[in-house]
């Protein structure tokens, strides 16, 4: 069975940073996870998890997305035009989960994971808030491996953004109006520079609506 060693940590006394000061609400906690277990998530998910890449519907056309996709839930979940199916969670997912359901205080019932493969891959401009997902649900967002740039912008005014980088063991928190009245993503590295950017993997753990 492929579990992570528990390690002692503090992450309870340590305070997020709230990223939007209107209209929404982002904690940033820096090293939720520390680095030996963060290590050991990583490595664990990149060789154990069936990593597919999935294609998806942008403007009537079929285009592989640009990064790898797997998904684990008690339903399926559509976006971007596509349906995945719903893994059982695997026992490494369950105890992630634990610890994200207690510092959000949310009982999480899925979770999308990304793997950015190098600087190529990206996720473009979006909201999380398709249909399946409960209106104004928390989604709370690991990220492992490369550091990668994240940014929000406003949805009714694209030149407000606000960037963060997230690194290794870092959870991101998007709750209340968050995905009403902004967008993110993670951008593409500079062309020279991308084949050299590390994996990154990002789990985000949300409430879909069970029918
Ligand atoms: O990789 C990230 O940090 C964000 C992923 C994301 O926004 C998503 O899967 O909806
Ligand atoms: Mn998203």
């Amino acid at each position: 069975m492929t579990t992570v060693k528990t390690l002692e940590h503090d992450w309870v006394n340590k305070l997020p940073e709230q990223l939007l000061s209107t209209d929404g609400d982002a904690l940033l906690y820096q090293e939720f996870l520390e680095q030996e277990k963060a290590d050991n998530y990583l490595s664990v998910l990149k060789d154990t998890i069936l990593w597919k890449h999935q294609p998806i519907k942008l403007f009537g056309k079929e285009i592989l997305q640009p990064r790898l996709t797997a998904y684990f839930g008690e339903g399926q979940y559509h976006y971007s035009g596509i349906a995945m199916e719903a893994q059982i969670f695997p026992p490494i997912l369950l105890e992630l989960k634990a610890q994200i359901d207690k510092v959000s205080g949310v009982q999480f019932n899925a979770v999308l994971l990304n793997l950015y493969r190098d600087g190529n891959d990206n996720i473009g401009w979006h909201s999380d808030d398709e249909s399946d997902l409960a209106e104004g649900s928390v989604i709370a967002s690991l990220s492992l491996g490369e550091t990668r740039r994240f940014i929000f912008r406003r949805r009714d005014n694209h030149s407000c953004r606000i960037e963060r980088k997230l690194s290794h063991g870092d959870l991101l928190i998007m709750r209340d109006q968050t995905q009403k009245f902004w967008q993110h993503q993670v951008p593409k590295t500079g062309k020279k520079i991308a084949p050299k950017i590390q994996p990154r993997i990002n789990l985000t753990f949300r409430v879909i609506n069970i029918n």
